[in-house]
């Protein structure tokens, strides 16, 4: 298994754990199957109640955008995610894994060159094939697979049991169960948030029939965000409108990932140079000024997608987007999402070398989607616009 710390990984033989799971053998069996950090939850946990109101008040609120997934309800009209009770009545535990992806490299927030755009780190990831070579990986396939492997690992220890494995795509708000399992606690930036390795972290889950062992309930750390603000000073659109709560409508990551169509206006100038995700609000988090680097082997960055120019994005057609991105998180931006983003990037680094492309994206004739044009035609008038007042009046005044 691929080491994904500096942390020694414990070895345990299945059959040296108690009849029930207790908080250290599941960690080391998480361990075990490449994981970072683990913890486990009984369900229902202290705060179920407390955790559904939230998720309730997110969706209707409308802070959930047009990610209708978030908002599905059963036959009796609860929100299906609201509480792992929902969709999994036989639930008893959740096993909540954590894996680590902070790489040696740039915060997006340090000085780039203008005419570079920025793709959030979490998808930057790769691992070696066979053969050697680099290929994009994606953290839903890699940590899927590991959390069979701890999956298997747990039937050998305790037997049969109910279990179902998700990374990110399951009906279950992964932070709210990782924060009860004692990973750490809800940052003002909504992040998790774990004392020794910060917040760049992806969250895996296997929800089990079985229960926990009485003498391991997990416990909560506390929240360590004090006086600070930083986050919420530092978010460009004002996605992080309150403390600890999120307007996903606005937040980048969800504009720039998530959002079909033409992107609103009001919100182009403040996507910056982010062309896939956005990472500022953890950037600027002094929690992961400290944050030990990943050395996992599957979630390697791609250096070519850190700080990437944007004529070499600009350039590729579609065919070169699916070899570049394919099995890449990227990918879920889709080839004219991308493009989309790219021309606000564009328009927003003020840079008249980028003039050709927005020219040709914002002619309905070659524009492959509105969303495109409608981008490519703001692009051009801050360009425009910039360069008009860079020139001195025309009366030589
Ligand atoms: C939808 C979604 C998004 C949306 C909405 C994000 C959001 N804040 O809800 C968008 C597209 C914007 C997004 C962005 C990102 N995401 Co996302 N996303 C999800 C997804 C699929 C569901 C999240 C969800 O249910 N949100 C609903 C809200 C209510 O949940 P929440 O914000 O977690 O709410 C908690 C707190 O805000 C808090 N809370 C709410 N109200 C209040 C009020 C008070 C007073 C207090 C104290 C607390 C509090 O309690 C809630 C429960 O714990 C999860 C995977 C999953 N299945 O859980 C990944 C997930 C959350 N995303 C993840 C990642 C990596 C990202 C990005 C970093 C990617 C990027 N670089 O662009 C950004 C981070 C942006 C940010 N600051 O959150 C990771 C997070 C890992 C971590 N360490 O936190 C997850 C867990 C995926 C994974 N499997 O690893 N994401
Ligand atoms: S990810 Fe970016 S846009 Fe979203 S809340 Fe954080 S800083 Fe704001
Ligand atoms: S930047 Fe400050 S307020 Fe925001 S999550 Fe980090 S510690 Fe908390």
């Amino acid at each position: 298994m691929p080491s994904s710390s500096s942390i020694p990984t414990p070895t345990i033989a299945p059959e040296a754990v108690s009849s029930l799971p207790t908080q250290a053998d599941l960690r080391a069996l998480a361990r075990q199957a490449g994981f970072t950090e683990a913890g486990i939850v009984p369900i229902p946990y202290v705060q179920t109640e407390r955790d559904a109101a939230r998720f309730t008040e997110f969706v209707e609120t409308g802070r959930s955008a047009t990610m209708n997934y978030l908002a599905r309800r059963n036959e009796q009209g609860e929100l299906i995610r609201s509480k792992v009770e929902v969709p999994f009545p036989w639930a008893r535990s959740v096993v909540v894994c954590l894996a680590s992806y902070h790489a040696d490299a740039p915060l997006s927030i340090a000085s780039a060159d203008a005419a570079a755009g920025w793709i959030a780190r979490y998808a930057w990831s790769s691992r070696k094939d066979p053969n050697g070579n680099v290929r994009p990986s994606d953290y839903h396939k890699v940590l899927l697979k590991r959390l069979r492997a701890l999956e298997a690992s747990m039937h050998e220890a305790y037997g049969e049991f109910e279990c179902r494995a998700y990374v990110d795509t399951g009906p279950v708000v992964e932070r709210s169960i990782a924060r009860a399992a004692g990973l750490g606690w809800t940052g003002k930036n909504t992040c998790l948030i774990h004392p020794k390795l910060g917040s760049w972290n992806f969250l895996a889950v296997l929800v089990t029939a079985l229960p926990v062992a009485a003498e391991s309930t997990p416990l909560v750390v506390p929240d360590r965000c004090g006086s600070c603000t930083r986050c919420i000073d530092a978010c460009p659109t004002d996605a992080l409108f309150e403390p600890y709560r999120m307007d996903a409508s606005r937040c980048i990551a969800y504009l720039t990932i998530e959002h079909r169509g033409a992107i609103s206006e009001e919100l182009l100038a403040g996507m910056g140079r982010q062309i896939l995700g956005c990472d500022i609000c953890q950037d600027v988090c002094p929690w992961n000024r400290k944050a030990p680097i990943s050395t996992d082997s599957e979630l390697a960055p791609r250096r070519e997608l850190i700080n990437p120019s944007l004529e070499w994005l600009a350039e590729m057609e579609e065919a070169d987007f699916e070899r570049l991105f394919n099995g890449s998180p990227v990918r879920r931006a889709g080839f004219l999402g991308l493009r989309r983003n790219i021309a606000v990037a564009m328009g927003n680094s003020r840079l008249a070398r980028f003039l050709p492309w927005l020219e040709r994206w914002s002619d309905s004739a070659q524009a492959e989607t509105v969303a495109v044009q409608d981008a490519a035609l703001w692009a051009l008038k801050q360009i425009q616009g910039s360069r008009t007042t860079e020139l001195p009046p025309e009366d030589g005044k």
